[in-house]
């Protein structure tokens, strides 16, 4: 008879190895940066839920992978054995990851309508047209309507009030890019021809980053912008100093405003 102790072992060092992973979610080393947007603890949950699923069966795959290879190798003398598999076996592991799969797409269908297709109303509405390789930020002017004449328009800067939502309208000049927003657990691709929106707000102030997900050219890597939640009162004093410099941009320039320093040449009266 075999002894029993090397698995009861092996299974007691696994749930050891696991049971602080276990109480806190995710051990230290694979923790998900902060969540700032209001919808991220319910990604996070379910990230979390669909990892710990994978990753209980991705080790028995692996332990049984191990297990057999060892039980069942090539000893002189021993003759293998020709099997046409079991079919209770068969039915068992296709109806379980079924069933998995199915109260998955249950238990996200909530929160995909509610992040994807349910726009909040009252939101702040910007415009992100994605190029290679920097992002193009619209914001509607005084008129408060999005394309007209008065827009502001920023490069890579996206500033935005504390607890009010905002929704974006992503464009793409190009090619395919991705607006990613680690912190907020936004990413959405950016299609040329098509719109897609997107939308998402801070619990808090601060400075993030709006990174490209989308391997999108050789300049892919500094495809960066800067998204900041700003205080309710900073953010319309930002707001007002980019209407004012989007006006004074939209002034004609005379040529000794753009040439005033430089010696002017011979043929100038
Ligand atoms: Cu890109």
């Amino acid at each position: 008879m075999t002894s029993r102790k090397p698995y009861r072992t092996a299974f007691l060092a696994c749930a050891a190895a696991l049971a602080p992973a276990l109480a806190h979610g995710l051990p230290f080393w694979m923790q998900l940066p902060e969540g700032v947007s209001s919808f991220s603890g319910d990604i996070d949950w379910l990230f979390r839920l669909i990892l710990w699923i994978t990753g209980v069966i991705f080790v028995i795959v692996e332990l049984l992978l191990v297990f057999f290879l060892i039980r069942y190798r090539h000893r002189e003398g021993r003759r293998a054995l020709y099997t046409h598999g079991n079919n209770r076996l068969e039915v068992i592991w296709t109806i379980v990851p079924a069933v998995i799969c199915v109260v998955l797409a249950l238990l996200s269908r909530r929160l995909w309508a509610d992040i994807k297709q349910r726009m909040p109303e009252d939101a702040m509405q910007i415009e992100v047209t994605a190029e290679q390789f920097a992002w193009n930020i619209r914001y509607p002017g005084p008129d408060g309507k999005l394309g007209t004449a008065d827009d502001i328009v920023t490069l890579n800067q996206l500033h935005f009030p504390v607890g009010k939502k905002v929704v974006v309208s992503l464009h793409s000049k190009d090619v395919i890019h991705s607006f990613f927003l680690p912190e907020f657990r936004v990413k959405q691709d950016a299609v040329p021809g098509m719109t897609t929106k997107v939308w998402f707000d801070a619990a808090r102030v601060g400075n993030w980053e709006i990174a490209c997900a989308e391997l999108c050219g050789l300049g892919h890597y500094r495809m960066k912008g800067f998204l900041t939640a700003d205080s309710p009162e900073d953010f319309e004093k930002w707001l007002a100093e980019q209407a004012a410099e989007a006006e004074r941009l939209r002034q004609p320039v005379s040529r000794r405003e753009l040439f005033g320093r430089v010696a002017p040449r011979a043929d100038d009266a």
